[in-house]
């Protein structure tokens, strides 16, 4: 039996395990990237492990998602990754340089090699036939300093796609489809191997906005071969050498199949509150618009933008509607001035912002208050946009341009014809804001402002965890509500006690109070806790508050190795009827913490307020739990290099 395209990949890299679904393996990683939000963190701990300099092949920080400035923590962290990046051998990209995502589409990703980056969007450069994973801060440190990364082993499965795209359908669609058909759990524990003769007719940045959502799928990566088609982009990027073919054997094994046809596909949108909650957009019918905003990695590409120009030349903005449009990169941005399509935007009353993550993130553009705002970005959870009651709607680029003209959701076939964009045989290639790091980095000064607080380190797990139930959650907690990120927020990233004040705040504005009062204690949640972002602040924050455990159903990836980097144990259910058992302050009780996980069998906690016991599991390999027990994965790390704690 051959091979599928995931375990050619993994299996060149592979340093242990075995390729088994469900064990834990380790690989080699050629390459990291980082964004500013979770920068600071990573480079921190970098830092703290003593490495002199990066061992990866290539390692990028990106500044994308701070860039507001609205005092000087922003910048001042920016100083910190750029002098921190230059003394270690990594590459900075300076803001306005472009989104992480795009930017390393187009200049540094390479089929075949394996890319970790600490933001859950990283996949994106499987659209390139990369094996490109999302991770905490503390992860791509360890693989920064040439360390393995450990991942559970993916179930893989092939998506066939079949057929071509009909007009006005895109790329965003596709992927909307698959949401609307596996949820946003759907993916947990996989990696969607993009197959079928649809691929050929996809280019490379269709395919990233794909891989791209494969995050809100929960899937561990998304990958698509490397065929002519990504020569050619290679090529009109000036990196041709960098191309290799790639793709699964024949008679590939897979573990899951699904299909899509690609032409019984119609524009879509995902409707408030989550990107699973897909529907075409004829069948959601024709809502007022207040709001609409283009970009993010997902949606941002020349290809994007070009469609965008092209749709909007002509025509203004409905009066009622404000249009934001933040074009992915710069080389993007470059291309639209020079070519014309910028200025079709501007004439069209387009408000055009640079090149960043910007209101994806809620940095800025919040909506009005109960406001329907169209977006072309990955996530629309409850809040992220920076208005608690707006109603955010995911859709295509093509989608959002004919509504922000029509002022009501609008399917863009209405348009008749679709304009007709070429993919150029050559991008302008300047990476003139692209710094290279210092050949000798002893002689740069790391600036360090004030905004950088000691982040918490946990302790040896005790004999005994014992403390009260400080909340209890439903399903599909995201790290959006565990530790949210605002324009408001997001300038404290290095400074996480002041972070903790806010944690679980969208939930309850008292959690950050009562886990203080109560000297910290367990967190109770539904399934697929923590999906969302990799950002490991929602473990820190926790661990800030003195949180021990979190008792959840199921848990997202990213987040719960984020959990165990930072010596909180994760837990789940065995019976998850025994959720119906907990509530809120009761108090529980770990005897034998030590013993019981080190045993890797069922433990028992003592639910003390109900005179109960409950049964848990710690979903975690022996070295997880080692892991644990040592109290987060700095401590391990010392430990394994017999330093003191
Ligand atoms: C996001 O889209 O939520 C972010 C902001 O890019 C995060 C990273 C972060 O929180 O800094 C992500 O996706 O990992
Ligand atoms: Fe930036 Fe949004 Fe992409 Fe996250 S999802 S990297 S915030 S553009």
């Amino acid at each position: 039996m051959g091979l599928n395209l995931t375990k050619k990949i993994i299996k060149g890299h592979l340093l242990s395990g075995s390729m088994v679904p469900g064990e834990e393996i380790s690989i080699r990683i050629d390459q990291t990237l980082t964004q500013d939000s979770t920068g600071t963190m990573a480079y921190l701990q970098f830092e703290a492990m003593g490495i002199p300099r990066v061992k990866t092949r290539k390692s990028v920080a990106y500044i994308d998602h701070n860039t507001l400035q609205t005092g000087p923590e922003n910048a001042d962290d920016h100083k910190y990754i750029q002098t921190v990046a230059s003394r270690y051998g990594v590459y900075f990209s300076r803001p306005g340089n472009g989104i992480c995502h795009q930017v390393h589409l187009e200049r540094f990703g390479v089929p075949g090699m394996t890319l970790l980056g600490s933001d859950s969007h990283t996949p994106t450069c499987g659209g390139l036939g990369m094996l490109a994973i999302g991770a905490g801060g503390l992860d791509v440190a360890v693989a920064m300093g040439g360390g393995p990364y450990y991942l559970t082993m993916p179930r893989v499965c092939r998506v066939v796609l079949k057929g071509k795209l009909k007009p006005w359908v895109s790329a965003k669609d596709i992927i909307l489809e698959v949401l609307r058909r596996l949820t946003v759990k759907g993916g947990v524990g996989k990696v969607m191997e993009y197959a079928g003769e649809g691929v050929k007719s996809l280019s490379v940045p269709e395919r990233a906005t794909i891989a791209n959502m494969g995050a809100e799928l929960g899937a561990t990566m998304s990958i698509f071969p490397s065929d002519e088609v990504t020569k050619e982009f290679l090529k009109a990027q000036g990196r041709e050498q960098d191309w290799v073919e790639l793709k699964a054997d024949d008679d590939a094994d897979y573990d899951e199949e699904i299909e899509i046809d690609l032409d019984g596909l119609e524009p879509m949108a995902a409707q408030p509150h989550s990107p699973d909650n897909v529907a075409r957009v004829k069948d959601i019918g024709r809502i007022k618009v207040d709001q609409v905003a283009i970009g993010s990695c997902t949606n941002s590409s020349y290809m994007d933008m070009m469609k965008v120009a092209l749709i909007l030349k002509g025509k203004t903005v409905h009066p009622d509607v404000s249009l934001v449009i933040a074009p992915g990169s710069r080389q993007v941005l470059t291309m639209l001035s020079q070519n014309g399509a910028l200025a079709h935007m501007v004439a069209a009353g387009a408000r055009i912002l640079e090149s960043a993550c910007g209101p994806c993130i809620g940095m800025g553009q919040a909506p009005a208050s109960n406001a329907v705002s169209l977006r072309t970005f990955n996530r629309n959870f409850e809040g992220r946009s920076g208005t608690p009651t707006a109603r955010v709607y995911l859709v295509s680029p093509e989608v959002a341009a004919a509504s922000a003209i029509s002022g009501y959701l609008t399917d863009p076939r209405e348009l008749g014809e679709p304009p007709a964009v070429e993919m150029p045989q050559s991008f302008l290639v300047n990476d003139n804001m692209i710094v290279e790091p210092a050949p000798e980095g002893n002689s740069v000064e790391v600036v360090r402002g004030p905004n950088i607080k000691p982040f918490p380190v946990n302790r040896e797990l005790p004999e005994k965890l014992e403390g009260r139930v400080l909340i209890k959650l439903g399903d599909n907690i995201t790290t959006d509500h565990i530790m949210p990120s605002n324009a408001k927020l997001l300038p404290f990233r290095s400074n996480v006690p002041y972070l903790a004040e806010f944690c679980l705040t969208p939930c309850d504005p008292d959690f950050p109070r009562r886990a203080k009062e109560n000297g910290g204690g367990f967190i109770v949640g539904g399934v697929n806790y923590g999906q969302g972002s990799s950002r490991e602040h929602a473990a820190l924050a926790p661990l800030q508050l003195g949180v021990k455990g979190v008792i959840a159903k199921s848990f997202a990836r990213i987040h719960m190795a984020n959990l165990i980097n930072s010596g909180i144990i994760p837990m789940t259910f065995v019976d998850s009827r025994d959720y119906g058992f907990i509530e809120n302050g009761d108090e529980l009780v770990l005897e034998n913490a030590r013993k019981q996980l080190m045993d890797g069998n069922e433990l028992v906690i003592k639910n003390r307020s109900k005179g109960v016991e409950i049964r848990v599991k710690v979903p975690v390999s022996k070295r997880q739990a080692e892991i644990i027990l040592a109290g987060g994965l700095l401590n391990y790390t010392r430990k394994q290099g017999g330093q003191k704690e």
